[in-house]
């Protein structure tokens, strides 16, 4: 093990706002806002304020989705949160989620607006109200519901901890990397066993299981994430890449990936949505065709 450093930690931290790592600009020791910004509000039943992270892209498979279904009361307006310049510390923001972290739904469709944070909160919400990719039957539902939570526990060792220090942290700690790199392929090997046993997450149907693991374990198995596919030798997993692959084909999840996206191809980015359209009309691509 190479030593590389030797802090010691004070008797009382302090907070070091240099602290150089990638993101140390929106990285803060306190809450609530910094700034005051109302929410846009269009003209859909549901009002989204995201960005296309892998948790932000969990909420926007979920919509296309349930459009795809045929639920028009899924119809949504999506607003673009940059994180990377602060919006999420705007007030309007911190009102729909006081965690400061995308994605916020706010559900204009009752007699009052009802605010969701936190993804798998957002997945239950809209599950619960379409009806739809969360089964009612006992032992389907604990299993569905079991492996969405264990996405909601899971995914901070891997985004946190282990893409943290091995891609975003000012310097390389052998201790971190080697700490979280063996936690990671513990979580894909657990993901590996379970897809060798079932087609899904939560068995034969696809659920919101699927797609709230989806976004972050699926592309790390592509190496898609912070480049670590050969490091971790992602390949190996191979029922894990199988349903990744699966997943990929369906034309809910292309659509949901592109919706507050603002990086990558131009036509793989749909900034805002406000309806079905959009994704024929403006993508980046055609708003700013290249001259
Ligand atoms: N557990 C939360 C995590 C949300 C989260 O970490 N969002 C990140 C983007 S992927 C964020 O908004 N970060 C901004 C910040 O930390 O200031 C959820 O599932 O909704």
């Amino acid at each position: 093990m190479t030593e590389t450093t030797d802090y010691t930690p004070p008797k009382v931290w302090a907070w070091n706002k240099e602290n150089g790592g990638r993101f140390a600009s929106i990285t803060r020791p306190i809450a609530g806002p910094t700034h005051d910004k109302e929410l846009p509000v269009g003209r859909q039943p549901l009002q989204l304020y995201s960005m296309a992270t892998p948790n932000g892209q969990k909420v926007t498979i979920m919509l296309e989705e349930l459009l795809a279904l045929g639920h028009a009361g899924a119809e949504y307006d999506a607003w673009m949160i940059n994180i990377g310049s602060g919006d999420q510390f705007g007030s309007g923001f911190v009102a729909a989620n006081p965690n400061s972290k995308i994605p916020a739904l706010v559900d204009h469709s009752g007699p009052k607006p009802i605010r969701v944070f936190e993804s798998g909160a957002i997945l239950v919400h809209l599950a619960e109200k379409f009806g739809a990719f969360l089964p009612t039957e006992p032992a389907a539902r604990a299993e569905c519901l079991s492996w969405l939570f264990w996405q909601m526990g899971s995914a901070p060792y891997l985004g946190g901890g282990f893409g943290h220090f091995y891609a975003y942290a000012p310097i390389k700690i052998e201790y971190a990397i080697d700490r979280f790199a063996m936690e990671v392929k513990r979580q894909l090997d657990v993901l590996d066993r379970r897809l060798a046993e079932s087609p899904y997450l939560g068995g034969e149907a696809y659920t919101i299981a699927d797609m709230a693991v989806w976004p972050w374990y699926g592309a790390l198995a592509k190496g898609q994430v912070y480049g670590a596919g050969e490091f971790l030798q992602t390949q190996d997993y191979t029922n894990v890449v199988r349903w990744t692959d699966a997943i990929a084909e369906r034309p809910a999840v292309k659509r949901g990936i592109m919706v507050n996206r603002a990086w990558g191809e131009p036509s793989s980015q749909l900034r805002e949505r406000h309806e079905a359209s959009d994704f024929e009309t403006k993508t980046q691509d055609k708003l700013e065709p290249a001259s």
